[in-house]
């Protein structure tokens, strides 16, 4: 059955991978993102029946003004899908930029509770259950040198699925956790700030996972029966064990 989806960070990486596979099932999309351009191509590209609404989750009272505004035919969303996040800057706790910090926390953390705020009211209030699907990381298991506020993010985000999960049980709102391992997607070029070669180097030697293999997990876990929750998986490219310990040849 066609289901309503928001997945935020739609217009680059794993978001838009997510919207390509949602879209070849024939669902109904609500795509956001901060790139009006993207985000009109990729309601251009597909013939489903789309919206796309162009805010930074960081403005609180522009996403409640969002959802609040979204036309009745929109209002009965089933998935979020909560994937808009980053990673800025990578230098030890001493070195760290102040703006960089505030980037990861205010997207990280607070975005995705400001869109689940606006959103999950009407998912209960509805009574026919739901399901948001973090994308965190496996830094929100693990941390690594230099990736400190990055992974306390995603910690926070792993600990924001757990509470979700037990406060929204009544509901019958499933609450899946994601936490991808190394994708290749601009993912390191915004946290190497345009640095090409070093997010090149993210990679060397070793076969990442792609934005459509995390999709394909999403779509996945959207696909269980209502009775049939996976609450969290960790998902890794087959060359990496840990985040530290990454096969290269
Ligand atoms: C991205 C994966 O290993 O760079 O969340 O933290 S990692």
């Amino acid at each position: 059955m066609n289901k309503t989806i928001l997945i935020t960070g739609a217009t680059a990486g794993i978001g838009e991978a997510t919207v390509e596979v949602f879209a070849q099932q024939g669902h109904r999309l609500i795509i956001t993102g901060r790139r009006q351009e993207r985000l009109d191509a990729l309601v251009a590209k597909y013939d489903n029946d789309m919206l796309a609404l162009c805010f930074d989750i960081r403005d609180q009272a522009e996403v409640q003004r969002q959802v609040d505004n979204l036309p009745p035919e929109w209002k009965d969303i089933d998935i979020l899908v909560n994937n808009a996040g980053l990673a800025v800057g990578f230098n030890p706790i001493q070195e760290g930029f102040i703006d960089d910090w505030e980037r990861m926390i205010d997207t990280n953390v607070k975005g995705l509770l400001y869109i689940t705020r606006a959103i999950t009211p009407h998912m209960v209030e509805r009574g026919k259950g739901g399901h948001i699907i973090n994308v965190a990381s496996i830094a929100g298991k693990e941390v690594y040198p230099n990736g400190n506020v990055y992974c306390a993010s995603k910690h926070a985000a792993d600990a924001l699925s757990k509470a979700m999960r037990m406060d929204l049980l009544p509901h019958k709102i499933k609450v899946t956790n994601v936490a991808p391992g190394l994708v290749e997607t601009e993912f390191s070029v915004v946290r190497f700030k345009g640095d090409q070669d070093r997010a090149d180097n993210v990679y060397k030697g070793m076969q990442p996972l792609t934005g459509k293999d995390i999709a394909d997990v999403i779509a996945y876990v959207a696909s269980t029966p209502p009775h049939v929750t996976i609450n969290d998986i960790v998902v890794m490219p087959t060359a990496q064990a840990a985040s530290t310990q990454v096969f290269r040849e």
